[in-house]
């Protein structure tokens, strides 16, 4: 197993304790699947040293039998299986509200994202060996080892029963082939693709099939989303949307934001994603938005909850650029030119057009 923080010393840190950190945009879009060294890391609490031999995953609420699993049980009882998906947290791109006006919460740049091939055993399976009838307004709710900063409280999130039974959600206790690192939850963890950061509990502890949302306030409070209009002091958590599937996004990775280039052709990269749909057009300006032309993509269509790569060569002229990114999915759909609509005092799901000044010498 890796050791804690190992290989991090690239990432750019938010917070120390919690520990909170992404790569720089040329990392991230060095390779379609990211390394554990380069990939964000989002804890609300401490990172628990959880020790594989001794560990149990609980697994009770409205099921017929319940299950006390050590991990050993989990890797001999069901079948491994491998889902290539992103990982992205809710607050990813929160810098481009956070320059609408002031927002709660660490300041992501585009990195709170990374494309995992994630091993592990599917929760269909572990729930149907615990007998639970698939009664659809049901809901899942998850347990972790770590604790909420400053509080007593551990860290805890539900998805509905629904999603809990894809063949796509999984128990993971590999990324890319490897142990997950301590910070990425080792031993076990939920991966729920297409779906927030938040959903995807790591340190998983315990498993409650119950028919209601989880009641912590992981699930209950935060990861609330709102219109532009409600403000903390406003907000009544009870009428915000609870934040699951992600929306359509992306980012231009390369150059990045304020580089100095020289006159010429330079190639503009970075990556799409569209949670439960495809990419299908991306689109890059470099005149802020006016111009724009159709980039080369490239994804792997057996791996639906993947990122998309895209790529373009332009020419730069001397002066200021700004460069823009716009991506449409296969309903059609595409994103907002600003973040003034979807501004939103979390500074949740920030996935306006990505722009990026630079300056040619
Ligand atoms: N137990 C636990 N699970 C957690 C969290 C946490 O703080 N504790 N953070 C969540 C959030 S908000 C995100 S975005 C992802 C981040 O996963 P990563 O750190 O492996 O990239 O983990 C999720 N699972
Ligand atoms: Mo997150």
């Amino acid at each position: 197993m890796l050791g804690l923080f190992q290989g991090k010393d690239r990432l750019i840190v938010h917070g120390k304790a919690p520990y909170n950190a992404e790569p720089p945009l040329d990392r991230l879009r060095a390779a379609f699947l990211t390394d554990q060294a380069d990939f964000y890391v989002r804890s609300h609490g401490d990172i628990p040293d959880l020790d594989a031999d001794s560990y149990r995953l609980t697994v009770d609420g409205m099921v017929a039998v319940p299950l006390d699993l050590s991990l050993a049980d989990l890797k001999t009882r069901f079948a491994h299986v491998t889902v290539t998906a992103v990982m992205q947290c809710a607050g990813n791109r929160r810098a481009d509200m956070l320059a609408v006006a002031p927002v709660s919460g660490d300041p992501w740049a585009p990195g709170a994202i990374g494309n995992a091939e994630w091993t592990g055993v599917r929760l269909a399976d572990v729930l149907h060996a615990a007998g639970i009838d698939a009664d659809d307004e049901r809901h899942v709710a998850f347990e972790s080892h770590d604790r909420i900063a400053d509080t007593d409280t551990r860290f805890g999130a539900s998805i509905p029963l629904a999603k809990a039974l894809a063949p796509e959600t999984l128990l993971a206790f590999a990324m890319n082939g490897e142990p997950l690192a301590p910070e990425h939850g080792h031993p076990l963890r939920v991966v729920v693709p297409g779906f927030a950061g938040i959903r995807s509990p790591k340190w998983l502890a315990r498993i409650t099939v119950q028919d209601r949302p989880s009641d912590n306030p992981m699930q209950t409070d935060d990861y609330k989303l709102f219109p532009p209009d409600v403000t903390a002091e406003t907000a009544d958590p009870t009428h915000g949307l609870t934040i699951e599937a992600m929306p359509l996004n992306s980012a231009i990775c390369e150059p990045a934001r304020g580089a100095t280039l020289k006159a010429g052709r330079h190639a503009i990269r970075g990556y799409a994603i569209a949670s439960d749909r495809a990419v299908a057009r991306v689109d890059v300006s470099t005149d802020g938005g006016h111009n724009w032309a159709q980039a080369r993509i490239e994804r792997d269509p057996d791996a639906p909850y993947a990122w998309t790569f895209w790529e373009i060569e332009r020419e730069l002229t001397t002066g200021e650029h700004e460069l823009a990114v716009r991506a449409w999915d296969s309903a059609g759909q595409t994103q907002p030119a600003a973040p003034d609509d979807t501004w939103n005092y979390k500074g949740y799901l920030s996935a306006a057009w990505h722009r990026v000044r630079v300056t040619v010498a």
